[in-house]
């Protein structure tokens, strides 16, 4: 069968999971929230990453079917969690064209309501360049999304080119860090003006700043010494499937 066949057919197979990355705050070591990241397990591929297949996804129409699928199981998951006494919101990606998508508002509506979690359980994330596409649409639907309660983050800041006087204006509230900022080589430079940076304008612009791809303490004491809020990455933990996410949890993190 061909791969675009079996794409169509995976959401009615069941063969798509998320992975949950949990977000740790800096001061406290608490868990303050979690991405939920799109696998597909395919028959005889194994597990394979949204770059393999969203760009296709994308091109046969099936990003709004997957989109939906993941708003519902990340929200549910998300009750599930507040259940078990965790009260911490779940982080969704949305590509350029589904945030261009003028039926996005109704579907996270809807999603929240199937799942039965208030706006504040979720969080999405949206790249820099996709912030600053569709200027006006978009600053409609941020000032939308926000008075649903739901959050929205910055992904992958620093690598696109963010009007900052835009950005001022939009009601976002957390920054993340581009990883490629925090690596093993760009963590440990004498002068890390860029990180520096990125932090003070994040705060000055009110929003929480998060640090992602944090793979050592070499770059978790650079953010902490920043000052910046909390961090993400295979230091802390791998994306987990559920179950292990809620191990990892019940271990302490
Ligand atoms: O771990 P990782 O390979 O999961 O993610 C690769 C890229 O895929 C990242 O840029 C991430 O934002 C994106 N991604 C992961 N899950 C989803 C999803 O559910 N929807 C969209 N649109 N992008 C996702
Ligand atoms: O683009 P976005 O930030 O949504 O994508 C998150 C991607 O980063 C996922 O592919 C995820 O698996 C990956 N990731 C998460 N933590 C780390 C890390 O510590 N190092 C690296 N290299 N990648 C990470
Ligand atoms: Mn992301
Ligand atoms: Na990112």
């Amino acid at each position: 069968l061909q791969f675009s066949t079996q794409l169509r057919h995976a959401l009615e197979r069941n063969e798509f999971e998320l992975h949950y990355q949990p977000k740790v705050d800096i001061a406290s070591h608490q868990l303050c929230g979690a991405e939920a990241l799109l696998r597909w397990r395919h028959p005889q591929q194994g597990l394979v990453p949204p770059g393999g297949f969203l760009a296709m996804a994308e091109q046969i129409g099936l990003m709004a079917p997957i989109t939906n699928w993941v708003l519902v199981t990340a929200l549910r998951q998300c009750k599930a969690w507040q259940e078990a006494g965790i009260h911490i919101p779940v982080s969704v990606n949305l590509s350029t064209r589904t945030f261009q998508t003028p039926r996005l508002l109704e579907r996270i509506e809807w999603a929240l309501q199937e799942a039965g979690v208030p706006g504040d359980c979720l969080e999405v994330e949206v790249t820099e360049q996709t912030l600053m596409k569709d200027l006006d649409q978009g600053a409609e639907l941020l000032r939308k999304l926000h008075d649903l309660g739901v959050h929205v983050a910055i992904d992958d800041f620093g690598t696109g080119y963010s009007s900052l006087s835009r950005l001022r204006h939009l009601p976002l509230n957390t920054l993340k860090i581009d990883r490629s900022f925090l690596s093993e080589r760009a963590s440990r430079e004498d002068d890390p003006v860029i990180v520096r940076s990125i932090i003070d304008l994040g705060h000055n612009l009110g929003l929480q700043v998060l640090g992602e791809g944090v793979e050592n303490d070499t770059a978790w004491n650079l953010l902490e010494s920043l000052g910046c809020d909390a961090v993400q990455g295979y230091h802390v933990s791998q994306p987990l499937p559920d179950q292990r996410f809620s191990s990892w949890i019940q271990d302490g993190g």
